[in-house]
This record gives C-alpha cells, sequence and structure tokens, in this order.
C-alpha cells in the first residue's frame, strides 16, 4: 500500500506555477484528466488480475498500464482477491487530449415537466388514461430501477408513474417472459410498455429486447400507438433507437422525465 506522502510527491511531480495554473482556463477543444494541476493527465484505474499478491504481481499491475499508454505509473493499492487473484489500485499519466465540442450523445426530445404538467397535459390533449405496463424481462431480476420509475412514492423525491392519475400503471416485476408480457399488454390494452434491463452479461439482454420487438410486431392486436420504452444503467438513447425502440433511459432519470417523454411522445405518435 502507498503511503499518503508517497501519493503527494506523485501528483506533485509536475512543477508548474500554482498562480498560472489556477488562472488557466480549460480548453475544451483539448480536455484531458485532471489529478492535481489541470491538463496533468493523471487517472486512477483499478483491476483485478488473475495471480497472488505478490511483488512480481504488483509489477505485472505496473506493466500492463504502462502498454495502455500511461506513463509515470504507480501502484497504490495491491489487495489479495480470494484465493488466485489481486485487486489493484494504479494511478498513471495519461497522454492523450480530447476534443469535447465534437462530443455528441443523442438525447429523447422532450420538455421536461412536473408531475401537475403532466397531468395537465394529458387531460387537455390526450383527453384518454394511458395504461402503462411495466416489466423486467427475461431472466433479470433487478427491479428497482424499474420500481424508481413506477412506484407511487416515487424516486429521488419525484412521484412514481402509479401516482398520476392521468396513468393506469401496472407493474409486472421482474422475470417476465416476453410472450407474458405481450398477452399482459393485450390484456390491459396496453398505450404503454416500460421494460427494464440490467443484466447485460454477453449481450443477451439485446437479444431479448430485439426479440420482444419481433413478438410485438407479430401481434396485430395490439393497441396503437403502443410506445415501447426502455431503461437500466447501461442503456442509452442511441442504443434504444438502434434496436428500434422509441426511447432509452440510463442511470439518475427521474419518473417526470418519463412522464414527460411518454404524453408527449403519445400525442406525436396519435396524430
Ligand atoms: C441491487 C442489486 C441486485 C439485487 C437486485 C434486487 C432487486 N430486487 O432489484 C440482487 C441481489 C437480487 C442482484 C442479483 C444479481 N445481480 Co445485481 N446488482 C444490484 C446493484 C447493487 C444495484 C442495482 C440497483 O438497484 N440500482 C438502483 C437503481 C435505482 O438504479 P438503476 O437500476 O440504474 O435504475 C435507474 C435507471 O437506470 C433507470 N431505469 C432503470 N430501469 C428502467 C426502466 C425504464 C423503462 C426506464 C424509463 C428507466 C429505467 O431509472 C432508474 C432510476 O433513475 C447493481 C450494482 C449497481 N451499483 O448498480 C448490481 C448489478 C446490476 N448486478 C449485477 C449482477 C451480475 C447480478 C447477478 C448476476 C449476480 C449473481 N452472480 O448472482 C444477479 C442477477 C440476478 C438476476 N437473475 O437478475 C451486475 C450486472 C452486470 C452486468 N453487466 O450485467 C451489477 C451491475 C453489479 C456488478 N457491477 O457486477 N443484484
Amino acid at each position: 500500500m502507498a503511503s499518503i506522502e508517497t501519493l503527494k510527491r506523485w501528483f506533485q511531480k509536475k512543477e508548474e506555477p500554482v498562480a498560472a495554473e489556477s488562472s488557466a482556463a480549460v480548453n475544451l477543444r483539448r480536455i484531458m484528466p485532471y489529478g492535481d494541476r489541470l491538463n496533468d493527465g493523471a487517472m486512477q484505474i483499478s483491476f483485478t488480475l488473475p495471480v497472488e499478491n505478490s511483488s512480481e504481481a504488483r509489477e505485472a499491475a505496473k506493466l500492463y498500464v504502462e502498454k495502455l499508454g500511461l506513463s509515470e505509473v504507480h501502484v497504490a493499492t495491491a489487495e489479495a482477491m480470494g484465493m488466485g487473484f489481486t485487486f489493484f489500485v494504479v494511478f498513471g499519466r495519461a497522454q492523450h487530449a480530447l476534443d469535447f465540442t465534437k462530443v455528441k450523445v443523442p438525447k429523447a426530445v422532450f420538455e421536461k415537466m412536473d408531475f401537475d404538467q403532466v397531468c395537465q397535459f394529458a387531460r387537455e390533449k390526450l383527453k384518454k388514461r394511458l395504461v402503462i405496463l411495466g416489466a423486467t424481462t427475461g431472466s433479470d431480476a433487478h427491479t428497482v430501477g424499474l420500481d424508481a420509475i413506477m412506484n407511487l412514492k416515487g424516486y429521488a423525491g419525484d412521484y412514481g408513474l402509479e401516482r398520476y392519475p392521468c396513468f393506469k400503471a401496472v407493474n409486472l416485476r421482474s422475470q417476465v417472459d416476453n410472450a407474458q408480457l405481450v398477452e399482459a399488454a393485450l390484456e390491459w390494452k396496453a398505450d404503454v410498455l416500460l421494460i427494464s434491463k440490467l443484466v447485460t452479461q454477453r449481450g443477451q439482454h439485446l437479444q431479448d429486447l430485439k426479440d420482444l420487438l419481433t413478438l410485438l410486431k407479430q401481434n396485430k392486436k395490439l393497441s396503437q400507438p403502443l410506445l415501447k420504452i426502455i431503461g437500466g444503467p447501461r442503456m442509452t438513447h442511441a442504443a434504444a433507437l438502434k434496436l428500434g425502440y422509441d426511447a432509452g433511459f440510463g442511470p439518475g432519470t427521474l419518473p417526470s422525465e418519463v412522464a414527460s417523454f411518454i404524453v408527449q411522445e403519445y400525442l406525436k405518435k396519435s396524430k
């Protein structure tokens, strides 16, 4: 384990005048990791190697990070992780800079509204109580994300969809089969499907999501329009669109954002 003094020395190695540093403006066309000084490239990486903790293991961790292109590599922590595995925390300096102005991330386009605004919008423009079915599908047993969006009490001080009088929100919970979900959509005459996916081993979540779309397309008795929205910590809007869904929501999503998207998108699609 590295001492605090060693780490301090590591961070302070680049001797640049502090005054010049603090007055320097961030150049968004050339951003770099920041540790102690702007643009010092300092990064912390953690990973596990399948070897016993030893001085050779620590050297291997250092060599591996150097192979990734980092310089001034320093192994800060090496901890045994059960038999034959060691966990490392390593510092190093990156060389590369990135043009932040060129980074583009597609996001669902909608106006963010609060609880009352969503209800008013639905009352005035939809004139219909939307039926929303939520499920975590396939083998996935994670329910917390979907519950955060749907539960009456809500998430982060934001009411869940079950609270909205303009929605009939039904949470089918976890490990729901694609076929079961389609049946439920028919039975409830669903207008919106909310699918949560957390477990992503070997891309199985993508296959499940593709299979669900195929099943939905085959069934001509489903309500139209039918919004299909997916979410989860590894989900992005771009990935959802690529799969053929209407939107994808990732970490930190609030129920009111999903509610806002639903009412606005439903109106667009029903015209
Ligand atoms: C709690 C938890 C569990 C609990 C789940 C309890 C429950 N009832 O949900 C239990 C212990 C059962 C569990 C089991 C497993 N888990 Co687990 N689990 C977690 C953990 C710690 C937290 C997940 C969570 O609740 N997050 C909080 C919610 C609020 O966040 P969220 O899901 O991101 O949701 C937000 C957004 O993504 C979005 N959202 C989510 N869904 C939806 C849906 C829609 C429609 C919309 C609009 C938005 C939306 O809105 C939410 C609010 O902002 C994560 C690690 C982590 N820190 O994330 C691992 C994690 C998800 N689990 C993982 C794994 C591997 C497993 C197991 C396979 C472990 C095992 N070997 O047995 C099993 C799988 C069981 C199964 N069959 O699914 C991995 C998944 C890795 C991967 N790439 O697939 C993680 C990432 C841990 C890790 N780093 O390895 N797990």
